[in-house]
């Protein structure tokens, strides 16, 4: 489906160091190391309502990722998914009797205007799952033809065909992203769209790979599968299969994710290649809270993007915002967050608005530098912040400095002033 525009990025003199990011997986940070073609999946939205700042947090972090990679020198290629059929959206769809579809497309196009106010590069490609269901379909068929995968029966009475699991005893290395224990696995499982208790089921676990039709809920016709739609996580293993193939270098979203999503993700995507990584890297944007819970559409504790935009709050103010706090650590939104990167802002612009400026070359590193640490945000904050005090104080007047760190600021941190 279409995405946003791209907008321009300045070319910033030099380039960024190499990149290190924490992966979930190793528990620690280490080099993302690509090749020449950086490869980055992002879980994208289920369009059922608006987006909150937790996902913008999730977007601008993984934009981050995407500049920093570039300006290290990598081509990336960038996919994101847009889960448009699911039990969530459809559930919300029935509550509001509102046409599942047209809920979706409103809520995407919302999307896509709050990615562009962020100033959030748009991904390469931006993929629904109704446009993917061919490559979905085919891959829950090739994980049926190879054992790896069951049908279960619908219930009499529920609707024809049958479900389709994924066999998890066949699967080598689950459990090797999130590492947790069975016991919590098996808590958090049915509380993030698993179903433990259907019966006819081989493990609690296994995940559901195909949903044979219900009455009132739409359905794809598959020749092999018969009548049905695709479970949540082979949704995102297809469509990063299929668009960039294996390993990825990185497959993000938010800590939400870790399980099962990603998890059941690369356990289906190694019993699709015959590999044992599916992405090199996982990493995990904390969840941004408020009022002392995590922020979600079930919950409705929602600050959203568009609210704010339409209070007239700056969506550069947002974006600071969202800078300011390290994308690995939880927090609540508070008004005072969003004051002082209101307040950061306009002492940014004023000082970078003055003809000259202390040289901004150690603070233009020291930006590159701080980013490439684990997207040390904060810090490159600090660079900045110093920079503009010393300018402010008048220390010295180099012309091409403001406009210097104008164009880093725009390509590195997506802030333009
Ligand atoms: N469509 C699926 C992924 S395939 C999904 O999780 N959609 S979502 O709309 O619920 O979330 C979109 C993205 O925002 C996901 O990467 C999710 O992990 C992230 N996210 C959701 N809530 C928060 C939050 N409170 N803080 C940070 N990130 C969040
Ligand atoms: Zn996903």
């Amino acid at each position: 489906m279409k995405s946003w525009p791209t907008p321009f990025v300045p070319a910033v003199p030099g380039l960024g160091e190499p990149l290190r990011l924490h992966d979930t997986s190793r528990g620690e940070v280490v080099p993302v190391d690509p090749g020449d073609v950086a490869r980055v999946y992002v879980c994208g939205i289920t369009p059922y309502d608006a987006t909150h700042l937790g996902h913008a947090a999730t977007y601008v972090t993984f934009d981050l990722v995407v500049r920093a990679l570039r300006d290290a020198g990598h081509r990336v290629e960038y996919v994101q998914n847009v889960t448009d059929v699911d039990d969530p959206l459809l559930e919300r769809a029935h509550r509001d009797g509102r046409d599942w579809r047209e809920l979706a497309t409103s809520e995407i196009d919302l999307f896509r205007e709050d990615m562009t106010a962020l100033g959030v590069l748009p991904p390469d490609r931006f993929l629904g799952v109704v446009e993917s269901m061919d490559d979905i379909a085919r891959d829950v068929c090739r994980l049926v033809d190879s054992g790896a995968a069951y049908r279960v029966p619908v219930p009499d009475g529920e609707g024809a065909g049958d479900d389709v699991y994924l066999d998890l005893a066949r699967c080598p290395g689950f459990g090797a992203v999130s590492h947790w224990s069975r016991e919590r696995m098996s808590e958090v499982f049915p509380t993030r769209g698993g179903d433990p208790d259907r019966p006819g089921k081989r493990d609690p676990l296994d995940p559901l790979l195909w949903r044979g039709a219900r009455p009132e809920e739409p359905s794809w016709e598959d020749p092999v599968l018969g009548a049905g739609r695709p479970g949540w996580h082979i949704e995102c293993t297809a469509i990063s299969l299929t668009h960039l193939g294996h390993p990825v270098d990185i497959t993000g979203g938010g800590t939400d994710l870790v399980f099962p999503h990603h998890e059941m993700s690369a356990v289906q995507g190694n019993a699709l290649t015959g590999e044992d990584v599916f992405s090199r890297l996982y990493v995990h944007q904390a969840m941004v809270g408020f009022e002392g819970e995590k922020m979600s559409k079930s919950r409705g504790n929602l600050v959203l993007v568009s609210r704010l935009r339409a209070d007239g709050v700056d969506p550069m103010a947002i974006r600071l915002l969202l800078l300011a706090q390290h994308y690995r650590t939880e927090w609540d939104h508070t008004d005072a967050l969003l004051d002082e990167a209101q307040a950061r802002l306009d002492r940014w612009r004023e000082a970078l608005s003055t003809n000259g400026g202390v040289d901004a070359t150690g603070t233009v590193a020291a930006v590159r530098a701080a980013l490439a640490d684990d997207l040390s945000t904060a810090r490159a904050l600090s660079a900045v912040d110093e920079w503009c005090e010393r300018t402010m104080a008048g220390e010295s007047e180099d012309p091409g400095a403001p406009g210097l760190l104008a164009r880093t600021l725009d390509a590195l941190l997506g802030v333009r002033l």
